[in-house]
């Protein structure tokens, strides 16, 4: 059961009391309100979530506003500390985390290791750049007989709302910098994967983490929308789309309050361009990696392929070799490449874009899917052909890969029209000549391109992560400025000669 921290509306009295022993308890009644869980892969029940409700909300929000001046005194190394020992003991429920992945979210095994690793090297990372930039005061130079020194804070209470694709590495990541920073945090999961947050929340718990500093908020969007309308609230972390980002930008400037900062990680509609000195088997290799795994449900993943015509048909046949090689089923086992995508929702949205380029007359490619899926949300994977990338309504987050053809004089037209989609998260290359590199590095505006390699699985630390436009704010996840935006600067300033009380009366104030 994942449920809110503060547990309060439904609670009858006298039983948080009874929750204290170990006594087996009776069923509650607020369980008969509980939402199911389901697993994409065969809709069976995981586990059951009681979404937070206003009196919920309400009173997490009066307790995290009550514990960020003490979380905030506790320093960055104490802090620090704390977020390591939560990775300690996430490694330690490693098989745990991997298998709500699987159950919860459709992940397969490979994805549900990385997921882990993901989460743990953000506990880390983040502990890490805490040590440093909330260590010590920073002194900063002035003249003889003045002292300045620059101290990083907390914002104050933060909401950190993330999604279902990553829902235990972005879920620790966001929550985890905003907890670095010295804020206090109401985390909401996605509503479709709170079981494995309910996890990560009781283990940081264990770690040491106080219960109000880090608040598990369970619902939908209209959960999201009391915190982040609550005027007590000064800050959001958020990754999810675009329109949602909006949506939020929307209700923060409405409220009064603190100004609250947004940090978003949003959509994309990421392209590879691969041009005639490309090596084929590496290009195919890195192109079924990047639009397929997770099947496509990454925001990084490559969504239009980029051919240039001279060698597309060769190429093309050499990913369709691959393509029809992948292992499409149940996510537990080893051997399976592409699980199911998240729900019903997501399948039928996917299925109906196929289908809609398939009406228009464009060359579809589509596996068959193995009949011991039926009863899941899976989608056949798909290679699609298209004229170019602005034929494309919006982001497609599945395993569907369109492919177009570009002429070798046509470079600056194609990245041009990538521009133009306002989107900005990944960009792969695949060219061996170097003019070509610093061409596209010159004019593609987005966050991470990938060159001679696949566009997805930025590693914490080393390809710190994110977008511009619409597709995002920055800084980016896992970098060395995003722990910075989670806080507030205060400086002293401070006259160290004898005169200095006289002096600052002298001047008026
Ligand atoms: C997302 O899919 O919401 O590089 C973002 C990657 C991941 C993407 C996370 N960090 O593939």
């Amino acid at each position: 059961l994942a449920r809110p921290s503060t547990g309060s509306g439904r609670t009858a009295a006298g039983s948080e009391a009874a929750d204290s022993t170990n006594e087996p308890q009776p069923v509650r009644a607020e369980l008969v309100e509980a939402r199911m869980v389901r697993s994409p892969q065969d809709g069976t029940t995981v586990g059951q979530a009681l979404d937070a409700t206003p009196a919920d909300v309400d009173l997490a929000f009066a307790r995290a506003v009550a514990a960020q001046p003490g979380w905030d005194a506790l320093g960055g190394h104490a802090r620090a500390d704390l977020l390591d020992r939560a990775a300690d003991l996430f490694e330690a429920n490693t098989a745990e985390f991997i298998s709500l992945c699987q159950c919860e979210a459709g992940k397969t095994l490979l994805d549900g290791v990385l997921e882990v690793r993901e989460a743990v090297d953000f506990l880390r990372y983040y502990a890490c750049e805490a040590r440093t930039l909330f260590g010590a005061p920073k002194p900063l130079p002035g003249p003889t007989g003045e002292e300045n020194l620059l101290r990083m804070h907390g914002r104050g209470v933060f909401a950190t709302i993330s999604p279902w694709n990553f829902p235990l590495a972005i879920f620790t990541g966001m929550a985890g910098a905003a907890i670095a920073a010295g804020n206090t945090v109401l985390a909401k999961p996605a509503e479709q994967t709170p079981l494995i947050a309910a996890l990560a929340v009781r283990l940081c718990h264990e770690a040491g983490i106080p219960d109000d500093v880090l608040q598990l908020v369970p619902g939908d969007g209209k959960v999201g929308a009391l915190l982040t309308s609550d005027a007590r609230l000064s800050g959001v972390a958020f990754t999810g789309s675009t329109d949602t980002a909006h949506a939020i930008n929307r209700t923060l400037a409405a409220r009064s309050g603190p100004i609250a900062t947004l940090i978003a990680e949003t959509g994309g509609q990421n392209a590879l361009i691969v041009d005639s000195s490309a090596l084929p088997e590496q290009v195919t290799r890195d192109v079924i990696a990047s639009a397929f795994q997770s099947a496509g449900q990454r925001c990084s993943a490559l969504r239009v392929l980029y051919l240039q015509e001279d060698i597309a048909d060769p190429v093309l046949e050499m990913i369709r070799g691959a393509f029809e090689a992948l292992v499409i089923g149940d996510p537990t086992r080893l051997a399976t490449d592409v699980g199911p995508v998240i729900d019903a929702e997501a399948k039928a949205g996917l299925d109906q874009h196929v289908a809609a380029m398939q009406q228009a007359g464009r060359t579809v490619f589509r596996r068959e899917l193995p009949g011991e899926v039926q009863a899941g949300s899976f989608v056949a994977p798909a290679i699609v052909e298209i004229g170019s990338i602005a034929d494309l309504a919006k982001e497609n987050f599945g395993p569907v890969l369109h492919v177009v053809r570009w002429k070798a004089d046509n470079l600056a037209g194609v990245i041009e029209d990538i521009n133009a989609t306002g989107f900005g998260l990944t960009l792969g290359l695949h060219s061996r000549i170097d003019a070509v590199r610093r061409f596209v590095e010159a004019r593609a505006r987005v966050g991470n391109l990938y060159v001679n390699r696949n566009q997805i699985g930025a590693v914490v630390g080393s390809q710190p992560f994110g977008g511009e436009g619409l597709s995002g704010t920055g800084p980016k996840a896992g970098g060395p400025h995003y722990l910075a935006r989670f806080a507030i600067e205060r400086v002293t300033t401070v006259d160290t000669t004898a005169a200095g009380g006289n002096a600052t009366l002298l001047a008026g104030g």
